[in-house]
């Protein structure tokens, strides 16, 4: 009966285990969890133009291989996400015209610009820090084909994130110009990277629920404090100033405080009218059109190889 799947569900939860494709589940979680995993795949692909605005720009072939293979990572990680999205009967088709036509939403970092090659820099050490700071504890998220691509995931984003923080490195022991390049790139985005954990606490609709499901193992604002945390020595190693006067240690907190989010700022981003989400949208709609000859080839000849 539905009461027996119920317990028995719960009780796959309660003793940490996995919620596998098969098993039966809420209509809730599958809900939940769908709209988390597609989110999470869109970030990654639309994720792929700040940076991929810089291949064609990148100041040695060194650092256009490394960062030509970052980007393709990116696209990877979208990948294994839309496949873990389809085990739960989600059509991709479907979800890529949820994105392209603004009915679902992508992480709202990638709706600012890339103005100078330092922000290829910052990205790697700031967006992929961030993003494995929200990552690693999804390794043990309850539904099973999430938690296990992101082991992989992760390891590819610590990756990344090593190879921003070596290139701010590189450039921070170059030129005055160098270095104001990288500050002035720390400076557009340290606060957009701390909204990527999403609303505080206090307004997020979705944690509660998350949390008890175990799809998400820890609150947004928690999140946020490890990375903090986690920053503020990593900026000093670089010698770059993070730009928030409030931002101290506080040892009875055992924490960095620092400043208040410009959450107006957040919403708006969030709701469509950020710098560069009018161009994202419309670059990955056109990429998905011109992509249909393709689509129907590869549906054509699969038909064709199913027939003979
Ligand atoms: N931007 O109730 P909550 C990457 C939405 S990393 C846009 O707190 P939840 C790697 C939220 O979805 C970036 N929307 O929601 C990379 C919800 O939407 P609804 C991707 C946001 O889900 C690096 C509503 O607001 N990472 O791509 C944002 O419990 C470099 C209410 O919020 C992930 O997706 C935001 N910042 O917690 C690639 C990680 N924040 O209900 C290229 C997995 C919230 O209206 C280059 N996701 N919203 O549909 C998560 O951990 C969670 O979904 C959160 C949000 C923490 C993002």
């Amino acid at each position: 009966s539905e009461e027996d799947l119920q317990q028995h569900f719960d009780r796959t939860i309660g003793e940490d285990q996995r919620i596998e494709p098969r098993d039966w589940m809420p209509e809730g979680y599958r809900r939940t969890v769908v709209r988390q995993i597609a989110q999470h795949a869109h970030s990654e692909i639309i994720g792929m133009q700040p940076e991929g605005n810089w291949i064609t720009r990148a100041p040695t072939l060194r650092r256009k291989a490394i960062l030509l293979a970052k980007v393709q990572d990116e696209a990877g990680h979208g990948l294994y996400l839309y496949s873990a999205v389809e085990t739960l009967g989600a059509d991709r088709g479907e979800l890529t015209d949820r994105l392209i036509t603004g009915r679902q939403k992508y992480s709202s970092i990638f709706n600012y610009p890339t103005l100078t090659f330092a922000d290829v820099g910052v990205i790697g050490w700031l967006v992929d820090g961030a993003a494995i700071c929200n990552q690693v504890p999804l390794c043990r998220s309850s539904y099973g084909p999430y938690a296990r691509a992101m082991i992989r995931i992760c390891k590819e984003e610590s990756f990344h994130q090593r190879q921003g923080f070596e290139l701010l490195m590189t450039m921070m022991k170059g030129t005055p110009g160098q270095r104001e390049m990288v500050q002035d790139a720390v400076n557009r985005w340290w606060w957009p990277s701390l909204m990527m954990f999403g609303p505080p606490d206090a307004e997020s609709p979705n944690t509660a629920q998350s949390m008890a499901w175990k799809i998400k193992r820890h609150t947004n604002d928690e999140l946020r404090q490890r990375f903090v945390d986690m920053s503020v020595p990593q900026a000093e190693v670089l010698g770059v100033t993070l730009p928030d006067d409030e931002l101290k240690w506080n040892a009875a907190r055992g924490h960095y405080d620092f400043g208040e989010i410009d959450w107006t700022e957040f919403k708006r981003v969030v709701s469509g009218d950020g710098p560069c989400n009018v161009q994202r949208v419309a670059h990955r709609r056109r990429a998905h059109e011109d992509g249909a000859w393709v689509r129907e080839a590869a549906a054509a000849h699969a038909r064709r190889n199913t027939s003979e």
